[in-house]
């Protein structure tokens, strides 16, 4: 395949103008009222599954010096007040023993506290739009140089908070499909035809407003193993899939949605400039989709009232959250 073929496809799919030049939400704007409340009559044997990985130092991250495992750190904890007083020498100089002391020495008050120092896109995330982007422009023609070194002044990820996000959640479960119980190979990419014959099988459509979360097993293999090596993604030419059915947004078990074995040479990631650039669809990457495709396979229910809001980092490229299908 050539960037020919990925130009052509991109002029195909490409939403720039459709919601107005000014917008910034994209495909969440296929999310109406009228969605909202057809995912909210999906709720019918009140079972909740959380989809966030752990936010953790053993987390998905890998050796990248661009995204790291999240740090935890304590901030207050039982040692700052219940130490005996003659234990650190200097202790009276410490200006935060000073101030807790102040602040509950006579008080029957105790507290821990903590804060935690993380990449937006450690763990379960959405990408906000303003993530990728080619030929200096993000969805709706924005230029790159909007975003700066003080953040996103187009297309930050609160900007999406405006939908929510929430809608009906469709699974498609790549793994049970292709019969592969760990995780579907990577380099099988997985193709428009596929998505059809998968929701088929399952007996679901995909339409207007939907977000859709395709199952490769990554994440549950993660979990089991540690075993962080690539799974099957979505290949680029499924952009025009998303794109017929009006797909709000798109999440995967996977690292990055897209399977990393990219056949145009000079492109490596085709699917996220089609679906962020062009169609100005979201990506979440990294959910855990494991516990609910048991459930789906249990009980045969595809859709669910997936309730997913980021995080309101204003000017943020990304942001983790914890989404939870809701059947
Ligand atoms: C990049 O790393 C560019 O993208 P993502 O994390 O969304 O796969």
């Amino acid at each position: 395949m050539t960037m020919n073929d990925f130009h052509a496809l991109a002029k195909q799919v490409r939403n720039w103008g459709r919601w107005g030049s000014d917008d910034e939400l994209g495909a969440l704007n296929y999310i109406t009222a009228q969605k909202v409340i057809q995912s909210a009559g999906l709720v019918r044997k009140g079972t909740v599954l959380p989809l966030g990985l752990d936010l953790s130092p053993t987390g998905p991250q890998g050796e990248l010096l661009f995204r790291r495992n999240p740090t935890h750190v304590m901030t207050v904890d039982g040692g700052d007040v219940n130490a005996p007083a003659d234990l650190w020498p200097g202790w009276s100089a410490n200006g935060l023993a000073q101030e807790l002391g102040a602040f509950m020495g006579k008080d029957i008050l105790r507290f821990n506290d903590d804060m935690i120092i993380m990449h937006t896109q450690a763990a379960t995330q959405w990408d906000a739009l303003s993530h990728v982007y080619y030929d200096g422009q993000m969805y709706n023609g924005f230029g790159a140089d909007t975003v700066t070194s003080q953040g996103a002044f187009r297309l930050g990820i609160e900007k999406a908070d405006a939908k929510g996000i929430t809608s009906r959640g469709v699974l498609l479960d790549v793994v049970r499909h292709r019969g592969d119980e760990l995780a579907a190979a990577h380099g099988r990419t997985i193709l428009p035809d596929e998505l059809s014959a998968i929701a088929e099988a399952q007996g679901v459509e995909v339409g207007s407003g939907d977000i859709v979360l395709v199952h490769t097993g990554w994440a549950g293999r993660f979990r089991q193993t540690g075993d962080k090596s690539p799974a099957a993604g979505l290949d680029w030419r499924s952009a025009a899939w998303f794109h017929e059915r009006e797909v709000a947004a798109l999440a995967a078990d996977n690292t990055g949605v897209e399977d990393v074995a990219s056949d145009i040479p000079g492109n490596m990631l085709p699917m996220h400039l089609l679906c962020l650039r062009d169609m100005g669809m979201s990506f979440g990457e990294l959910w855990d989709l494991t516990a609910l495709a048991a459930d789906c396979a249990a009980d045969g229910v595809y859709e669910f009232q997936l309730v997913a809001p980021p995080l309101r980092i204003v000017g943020g490229v990304g942001s983790p959250l914890n989404p939870l299908a809701i059947k």
